[in-house]
């Protein structure tokens, strides 16, 4: 890998959708990258930009180290007869993933091809593969890991909003706040350089993070910063009905603005009626005394200074995640922070291009623009730049977590025949969908599965053919951050001998398939179709050009393009100022429901378990399980426990502990791991850590980590019924001491453990 220019090329980091600006060029010292890779490193450095000004996580830093990585995927992989991956032209695999899907389309129909996309993918490379899926496939089933990731945030604002953008406003005008409530987010970890953003506020001893763990990000609330409200898991929309209650009951609301800028009040006042705060205290655990404190500050900052409300995936990742964020949508607009220059509401986006990547076209339901399929002007306009009929574009899909339910699936009376064929771009399903041994069930149920990627992820390694891609310093494209700012990712290095874009694994595919319209390899073009594309749309692009970008214009959508002779549209850094996108303008306030209480613990060492991130690892970890200082900083799983609760289980610090789900406990049967009981049930093998920072009945695990080591064994299927969100954050487990066979124990990450499927047959 020798770097493109002796200038740093000026781009963003590969990871999170904070989208730090870094600038990659030729190692100094000429260091050397990772032991067996080759050619001199690229060093990176951070630079200035309003979301990281000049900072970056550990992620950043070392992002550069994957290029060169002695793993790096560099010619096309086929399973042959045999069961063995081996290496073949890109002709024959190209051709034999047209003639597999031909195959699987002339025996069950064009919706027994699927495509699972990702959040990381660039804008292009997102619009191109929705289009892809409906023209070159002819199939309906397309949908992607933001399904896991933004869905319920994204349905809540557009209920409540008319519109899905992250961040409504610059990421700066936190600085100004007195105020933050943060609900189920760890910053700290997520986002190491957003921390700064939260100055103001903790200087003026107002930042309230809401976790059940001690969080990183709750940690930063000591010595006078804030107030740290640890709710028991699951209980955040009962809390926020509980604040909603005390600001109507005490009459804190906005009043001109809930009358001049919503609709609903009178269910609102209703539906929080009956969430007074000793009945709150009683349901989350959280002290009366303090939500009227909390309510009191969010009101007295929202009319005298200046307040934001931002949720993360802590209260999203839920069954009931979109009305959770609802409830918290719906406590911003009683204080009439939407749209205000005094604060206002926002989610901070996950992945990369979590903004974008819901934008262009790879959700189930949804065309370029940020349209919906079933609208039939949004149809018409899509097939006119497609240059098909309308009738070509196929109908809506289904989301990720029925999707991968399918897989497989002969028809039968109930339901239609499943994905037979599957294209996965930018996840690792077997590692991050909630209930991986269904999935890799679903995965080896297939005729065909290709995947595409740069590492053999754990899904690669389930693959019939894995088509080797390029990674983000190899490739020009654009990406929208967490503020609906779109970015220039630039290509810094010269991708490996072997590796092709996606842009051009489409294109071929395409031709080979007889596809209608075109499918264009270049970037730059694909942005230009891009811009017709959404141009009308919600998230209009059409104003925005490589050019301006280039230039460095601070470019957030809806960006239209200008009439003629007309300046320039300058974007819209801040939604909502005069009206939201509602046809009469005005937001909803959505009465939401709180659920049923959990169960009280049934069964002995029972728990809810939490799954999240550590700051050295991203998302599924392929990426950065191989970068030697991340991995060696977190090599293995761990079970945060309460020293309490781990006392009473006889379990002690760094003792290998089983989590299974509690309903599997009633039944005992050999799964077929070491250990004092044997369960039907997966189960994750995973090391205690004992620490106060969690509350006594809660566990928590990152989900990081492969095989036994997958926290994603024990979550469910179940899902929000109006996004399609996974219960990620609440899972009733048991946690029991394991024997550990040191044979087992010791393997790296345990990964090996699980041989894939195909290894098993
Ligand atoms: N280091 C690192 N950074 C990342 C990523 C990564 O994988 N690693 N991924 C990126 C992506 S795609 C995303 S989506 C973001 C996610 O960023 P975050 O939303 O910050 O991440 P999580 O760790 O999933 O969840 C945040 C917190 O929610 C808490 N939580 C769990 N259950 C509950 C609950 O019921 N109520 C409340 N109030 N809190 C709860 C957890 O204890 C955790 O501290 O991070 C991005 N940045
Ligand atoms: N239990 C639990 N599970 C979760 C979550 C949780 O909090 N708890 N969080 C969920 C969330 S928020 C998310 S976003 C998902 C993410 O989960 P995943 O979809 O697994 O995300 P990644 O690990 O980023 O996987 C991306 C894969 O694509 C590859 N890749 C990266 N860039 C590209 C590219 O441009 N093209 C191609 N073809 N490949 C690329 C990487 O090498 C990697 O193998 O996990 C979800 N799963
Ligand atoms: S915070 Fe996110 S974008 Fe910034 S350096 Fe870390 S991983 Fe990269
Ligand atoms: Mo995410």
């Amino acid at each position: 890998m020798t770097p493109r220019t002796q200038t740093p090329t000026a781009t963003h980091c590969p990871y999170c959708a904070l989208q730090c600006a870094m600038s990659l060029g030729p190692a100094a010292s000429g260091a050397s990258g990772p032991a067996g890779a080759s050619g001199p490193s690229l060093e990176v450095a951070g630079r200035d930009f309003p979301t990281n000004r000049r900072g970056l996580c550990r992620k950043g830093w070392t992002a550069a180290e994957l290029l060169t990585h002695p793993e790096r995927l560099t010619e096309p992989l086929l399973r042959g007869d045999d069961g063995e991956l081996r290496p073949v032209s890109w002709d024959v695999a190209l051709e034999r993933a047209a003639a597999e899907v031909r195959k699987a389309q002339a025996a069950h129909g064009p919706d027994a091809v699927g495509v699972f996309g990702g959040g990381g993918l660039t804008n292009e490379k997102a619009y191109l593969l929705g289009k892809f899926a409906r023209l070159a496939l002819g199939t309906s089933r397309i949908d992607y890991n933001g399904r896991f990731c933004m869905s319920s945030a994204a349905a809540a604002g557009n209920r409540a909003f008319g519109v899905d953008r992250g961040l409504p406003f610059p990421v700066e005008d936190l600085g100004a706040a007195d105020t933050i409530l943060l609900l189920g987010s760890n910053v700290a970890e997520t986002m190491p350089p957003f921390v700064q953003h939260l100055a103001g506020a903790r200087a003026a001893g107002g930042l309230i993070v809401v976790d059940p763990r001690r969080s990183a990000t709750a940690a930063l609330t000591a010595d006078g910063a804030g107030t740290h409200l640890a709710p028991a898991p699951h209980t955040d929309l009962i809390l926020l009905l509980g604040l909603a209650h005390i600001v109507l009951n005490d009459g804190l609301l906005d009043r001109s603005y809930v009358a001049e800028r919503t609709e609903g009040l009178g269910a609102l006042i209703r539906s929080v009626a009956p969430w007074w705060p000793e009945r709150v205290q009683a349901a989350t655990g959280v002290p009366a005394t303090l939500l009227r404190e909390t309510a009191g500050r969010l009101a007295r900052s929202a009319r005298t200074g200046s307040c934001y409300i931002l949720t993360g995936r802590g209260i999203e990742q839920h069954a009931d995640g979109t009305d959770t964020v609802t409830a918290a949508i719906n406590l911003a607009l009683l204080l009439g922070l939407p749209g205000s220059a005094r604060g206002g509401y926002g989610t901070l986006t996950g992945q990369g291009n979590g903004q974008g990547g819901r934008e262009h076209g790879q959700k189930s339901d949804q065309l370029p623009g940020y349209r919906k399929i079933t609208d039939p002007a949004a149809r018409a306009h899509v097939a006119h730049v497609w240059s098909v009929p309308e009738a070509a574009i196929p109908g809506p899909g289904v989301p990720a977590v029925e999707l991968l339910a399918s897989l497989g699936r002969p028809a039968s009376p109930e339901k239609p025949g499943g994905v037979r064929c599957l294209f996965v771009h930018g996840a690792n399903v077997v590692v991050s969908a909630p209930d991986v041994t269904a999935v890799r069930e679903g995965l080896g149920a297939l005729d065909f599965l290709v995947v595409c990627d740069f590492f053999l992820s754990e899904t690669a390694r389930e693959a019939d053919l894995v088509l080797p891609v390029l990674q983000w310093a190899e490739e020009e494209g654009t990406m929208t951050n967490l503020e609906g700012r779109v970015l220039r990712r630039r290509r810094a290095v010269d991708p490996p001998a072997g590796a092709r874009s996606e842009l051009w694994i489409m294109n071929r595919l395409a031709a080979l398939l007889d596809a209608p319209s075109s499918f264009p390899d270049d970037p730059e073009t694909v942005f230009e179709e891009l811009r017709l594309a959404s141009a009308g749309g919600l998230a209009d692009y059409s104003g925005i050009t490589y050019a301006r970008l280039d230039a460095g214009e601070a470019l957030h959508w809806p960006c239209p393009e200008a009439a003629p002779g007309a300046p320039p549209h300058a974007g819209t850094p801040r939604l909502f100022a005069e009206r939201f996108a509602h046809p009469d303008g005005r937001a909803r306030l959505v009465a939401v429901r709180a659920p049923a209480p959990l169960p009280a613990a049934p069964t002995a060492g029972a728990f809810t378990l939490a799954t999240g991130r550590l700051l050295e690892h991203y998302q599924s970890g392929a990426q950065t399980r191989r970068v030697g200082a991340l991995a060696a900083a977190q090599p293995e799983v761990r079970l945060s426990l309460h020293p309490a609760a781990a006392a009473r289980l006889g379990i002690a610090d760094g003792a290998w502990v089983r989590v299974l789900r509690e309903r599997a406990v009633v039944v005992a049967a050999g799964d077929g791991l070491p250990g004092p009981s044997a369960r039907p049930e997966p189960a994750v093998l995973a090391r205690a850590e004992l620490t106060a920072d969690i509350r006594p009945d809660t566990v928590f695990l990152p989900f990081h980590f492969p095989g036994l080591a997958a926290a994603n064994r024990v979550t469910e299927q179940g899902t929000d019924p109006i996004s399609g969100m996974p219960e990620f954050k609440t899972t009733r487990v048991v946690v029991e001491p394991a024997v550990v066979d040191p044979a087992v124990a010791g393997q790296p990450l345990l990964a090996s453990a699980v041989p894939s499927h195909r290894e098993e047959q």
